[in-house]
């Protein structure tokens, strides 16, 4: 098993706040590190935004651990996390960092990845790679806003809001711009949409190791693939950068992907269902 590593770097994203910096060997909580004191971030924007719980110590906030709360879910995917002196522990271990940082959630944050693949083709044949002799898959990768790298248009799941329904919702927003087009070009995207992602298959649900997770709050994720398989749905479909997008785009899949938080692990995970040259 990998440890996570992209909520490691030295300095906290959006912020001037070091992180600790220590070696794989001390990640997980069962491992002796007595000196390890990281210092506290919550990122003072956070303050009476929708998204985002109360302050720790604020008297009203009774946050349930591993429940759902309310409309709120309070679980992790991957069973059970500790709670220690009133804090949701990172399952995967150390962070360097306390607090919740920029994530609006104490403990799980949830979000939702929409893999939207189809075969690189020429004049309708798959083109294979000269060595593996496997096709090409092609995603639709978005460039974020935040840090320029590439991704996968995935977002946070609102209140209530059923995952089936944010993969939908974050893939109209990034690579279709539906929060700017016009009612009429986003009623015909919305059924097209619609149609295309009745036909999902979840490649994976649990822990992202994305930059922003810290020892108190974390991102999970459940990622599902909705395949273009002979190029003539999604394949077609005019993509738009949107909302946390600036860029939008068909891209070729190999193992020299490079791309934000764990979204190449998630793209191999659609590789294998695929049976894709990687
Ligand atoms: C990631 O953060 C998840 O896998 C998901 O793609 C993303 C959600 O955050 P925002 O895109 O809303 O910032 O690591
Ligand atoms: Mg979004
Ligand atoms: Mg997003």
């Amino acid at each position: 098993k990998m440890v996570h590593m992209k909520c490691r770097s030295k300095v906290y994203p959006f912020s001037n706040i070091n992180r600790i910096v220590f070696p794989d060997s001390l990640v997980d909580w069962s491992q002796p590190f007595p000196d390890y004191s990281p210092e506290e971030y919550n990122s003072p924007g956070l303050k009476g935004k929708p998204y985002a719980d109360p302050d720790l110590d604020d008297p009203n906030f009774h946050p349930k651990w591993n429940s759902l709360d309310g409309n709120i879910n309070r679980k992790s995917h991957i069973g059970d996390y500790a709670v220690l002196n009133g804090r949701p522990l990172n399952p995967e271990g150390r962070t360097g960092i306390k607090g919740r940082g920029v994530l609006g959630r104490w403990g799980p944050n949830h979000a939702a990845d929409p893999i939207v693949t189809r075969w690189k083709m020429d004049n309708g044949t798959k083109i294979l790679h000269t060595v593996t002799k496997l096709a090409i898959l092609q995603f639709c990768a978005i460039q974020r806003h935040d840090t320029h790298e590439w991704a996968v248009p995935g977002g946070m799941v609102d209140p209530g809001e059923q995952v089936s329904i944010t993969l939908k919702r974050e893939f109209m927003e990034e690579a279709m711009n539906s929060l700017q087009s016009s009612p009429g070009q986003l009623e015909k995207n919305k059924q097209m949409v619609e149609k295309f992602f009745n036909t999902g298959e979840i490649v994976y649900k649990g822990y992202v190791d994305d930059p922003r997770n810290t020892d108190n709050a974390w991102i999970e994720t459940v990622a599902a693939n909705f395949h273009d398989e002979d190029g003539t749905s999604v394949g077609q479909f005019e993509l738009n950068a949107g909302d946390d997008a600036k860029n939008v785009k068909w891209m070729d899949i190999d193992k020299n992907l490079n791309l934000y938080a764990s979204h190449s692990q998630l793209i191999q995970y659609v590789v294998k269902l695929r049976g894709a040259h990687w």
